[in-house]
């Protein structure tokens, strides 16, 4: 079977976990432009997978193959590559440099469950990533659903990057110089209107209900201390496999180019808020925070589809 999965659209559906294997498509093209950065409009100049930070959302179940093509537009000053750190590879092959023009297409089965990074690997590769060059594949098990991975209510993605001064040199990129703040999927306190007024979107749940992060650190030089105030992990998978269970954690290192899926509950029968932060405070203060708001009524499509990634 065959499946193609371009955008987050196409791959991210509660349920499909527990198919049978496909190969499944996945194009990228990796686009130099100016990004809003926060929520007040600020365009900085970044490089991305696909146009957005973090990349499109790949999906697919333990087993499938992976059929990948990256494009590196005409239009590029930079070469660029990916390395999926859900892959088996060659380094100096599959993950090889791209021009702008070529293109470059590998296989490879997505054999361990779980949520990945994905990442171009091109020199300066603290700039490249720094930049805005990663997105996230989610590796569902093959096992589906259990009691030691139970089916969430709602799914969100969050993945923490740096955000530079723009102009900032490499060099100085590399040893947290010009370091300006943390992106929450491509900005700074992107969904957090506790702390900046200028914010029009929160993560959304209803009380109660099970709520699935899948939580990347794309940070170049630091780790996160992942914690939802107001709130406990009831369950943490390290890597987001399901054998790596912990139970009722309350803070979680997240190193760099890692990534861990965390489950919160909140209180049944009322309305609460979480802020979801690096409780690292100079990350968390300078954008790294995410409001879960938990109230009846919540619409159908939040952390769902599409809603993985609220733009
Ligand atoms: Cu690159």
């Amino acid at each position: 079977m065959k499946r193609i999965c371009q955008s987050v659209a196409a791959v991210a559906a509660l349920g499909a976990v527990g198919a049978a294997a496909d190969t499944v498509e996945v194009e990228i093209t990796a686009q130099e432009v100016d990004l809003v950065v926060d929520n007040a409009g600020t365009t900085h100049p970044m490089w991305t997978f696909g146009g957005t930070i973090p990349g499109p959302l790949v999906r697919v179940t333990q087993g499938d193959t992976v059929d990948f093509t990256l494009v590196n537009d005409k239009s590029n000053k930079q070469s660029h590559s990916m390395d999926f750190h859900a892959a088996r590879a060659d380094v100096l092959d599959e993950f090889d440099l791209v021009k702008p023009g070529d293109d470059k297409r590998f296989t490879f089965e997505a054999e361990y469950p779980g949520v990945f990074i994905y990442h171009c690997g091109a020199d300066s590769m603290a700039e490249h990533i720094s930049r805005g060059m990663y997105g996230v594949i989610i590796v569902d098990p093959e096992g589906g659903y259990s009691s030691d991975y139970p089916k969430p209510d709602r799914e969100y993605v969050l993945v923490h990057g740096d955000l530079f001064e723009a102009g900032t040199s490499a060099e100085d990129i590399m040893m947290g110089n010009g370091w300006k703040g943390v992106l929450v999927n491509g900005k700074v306190f992107h969904y957090d209107p506790v702390h900046d007024p200028n914010a029009s979107i929160a993560l959304e749940s209803e009380p109660g209900e099970r709520v699935r992060i899948y939580f990347v650190n794309a940070m170049i030089n630091e780790s996160a201390a992942f914690h939802p105030i107001a709130g406990i992990w009831d369950r943490v998978w390290d890597n987001g496999n399901p054998k790596n269970v912990s139970y009722g954690l309350q803070t979680v290192e997240v190193p760099p180019a890692h990534g861990v899926v965390l489950d919160l509950i909140s209180p049944e029968g009322r309305a609460t808020n979480n802020a979801i932060v690096d409780h690292r405070m100079k990350h968390a203060l300078n954008g790294g925070i995410t409001v879960l708001m938990n109230y009846d009524g919540v619409g159908a499509d939040k952390g769902r589809g599409a809603g993985l990634i609220p733009r």
